[in-house]
């Protein structure tokens, strides 16, 4: 049973509270972005009728409050995934940045030709793309770490993908397109075996989970704020601090510096190298208010309830005659894309969303998932904690309905 009080949890969300086409909204797209809470829609309001200044420049009491806010965010983020220290808390647009980051202010400045950087089947394009611009850009080489049918991640030959040249291994938490969580943290043991840096793409793991970089030991691990019930625009990336300390910065600009003249710039010191121009001041403190209210809920329980979610959502779709769930690992995380047989999923949603249900069709920006499974894309569910038992029942009836009309 639950321990969360759904009823009072979903009066945070006033946008749950509205009628889509008729119907009652159902949002099954958390997976794309999460949903607000007034906790959090109220602390970026607040910051900008009360304390809107720039941060780490002014004397005035605003900047000074709007400063404190920004750095108390920073802190909040620290304790959230167990940071060791503020400065190993980067403050980015959200997990793409993050990565993009990674690639070209970690590893390009090591990497050459002929080098190889390990990423696996199931990585969102946001761990694929910025990985090949870098192999363009030095010749090295993209390896992956292949998959199995029922969409967990093929280790059989681990050992031999991590290699000398190996100079990053960039790997999901949990996949998007398929709800599997990885095991990262035996991956992360086997490559720091072979002095393999590791980045840990967070972006489906933090809403979901109680997660420990310490515990993990990854090198970096990258997040976004709108997933995790924050706004969009930002997302931190982790790293440790003696990489940090070494990589160069990936932009110039204001803030990022000790002192400027034509002849010489003396970089700022941890974390502020990495954060160049006026940062997302209001979405950072966003992202403090979303952490302290999954905080006072439990992460635990959150967990919790979504995993009853998806596991009673599994059982009554898979009992469906017609429709085959792509993905059924055994560790997953509150995602379940489906195929309706004879419907493309585009019609799915387009159905679904004619009875108030918003979920996501497509590839989910995980093409080779879909080429892996010779599929153009899925109908995906995606759950939150403020989802409950009923909604999975409109679920239930929006495939009913879709096989009805195709029928
Ligand atoms: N990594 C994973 C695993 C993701 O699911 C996403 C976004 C990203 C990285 C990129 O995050 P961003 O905030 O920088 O865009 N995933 C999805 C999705 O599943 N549907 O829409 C966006």
């Amino acid at each position: 049973m639950s321990k969360l009080d759904l009823h009072t949890i979903r009066t945070d969300f006033p946008i749950l509270d509205q009628q889509v086409n008729g119907y009652p909204l159902v949002y099954l797209d958390n997976a794309a972005t999460s949903q607000k809470p007034i906790q959090v829609i109220d602390a970026v309001a607040n910051y900008y009728r009360k304390d809107n200044a720039n941060v780490h420049r002014g004397v005035h009491r605003l900047s000074q409050r709007a400063t404190d806010a920004y750095e108390g965010a920073r802190e909040k983020v620290r304790g959230f995934v167990n940071v060791r220290s503020d400065k190993e808390i980067i403050f980015v647009r959200g997990a793409t940045e993050a990565i993009n980051l990674v690639a070209q202010s970690f590893v390009r400045p090591q990497i050459q030709a002929g080098d190889e950087i390990l990423i696996s089947h199931m990585e969102h394009h946001a761990n694929i793309v910025p990985w090949q611009m870098l192999c363009e850009q030095t010749g090295a080489q993209l390896k992956v770490i292949p998959m199995t049918k029922v969409g967990e991640l093929d280790l059989s030959n681990f050992d031999d993908l991590l290699t000398t040249k190996t100079k990053i291994m960039a790997i999901g938490h949990v996949s998007n397109a398929l709800g599997t969580i990885n095991p990262v943290k035996e991956m992360i043991v086997k490559a720091h075996a072979k002095n393999i840096p590791v980045l840990v793409d967070g972006a489906q793991a933090v809403p979901h989970m109680v997660v420990d970089v310490q515990d993990l030991d990854c090198d970096f691990y990258v997040f976004s704020g709108h997933k995790m019930f924050a706004p969009t625009g930002i997302g931190a990336l982790f790293g440790k601090q003696e990489l940090l300390e070494e990589m160069p910065p990936w932009q110039g600009g204001g803030d990022m510096i000790l002192s400027v003249s034509f002849e010489h710039t003396q970089y700022n010191e941890l974390p502020y190298k990495f954060e160049a121009g006026t940062p997302n001041i209001s979405g950072a403190i966003g992202m403090g208010a979303a952490i302290d209210y999954m905080q006072n809920l439990g992460i635990a329980n959150l967990a919790q309830h979504e995993h009853d979610l998806l596991i009673t959502a599994t059982e009554k779709v898979s009992a469906i005659e017609g429709v085959r769930i792509i993905g059924t690992a055994k560790e997953k995380a509150s995602v379940l894309s489906f195929m309706i047989e004879g419907v493309h999923p585009h019609d799915v949603g387009t159905i679904f969303d004619q009875q108030g249900v918003a979920i996501r069709t497509g590839h989910h920006c995980a093409q080779p998932v879909m080429q892996f499974y010779g599929i153009p894309a899925t109908a995906r569910a995606s759950f939150a904690f403020y989802n409950t038992m009923d909604e999975i029942d409109d679920l239930v009836a929006g495939i009913k309905k879709v096989q009805e009309l195709f029928a």
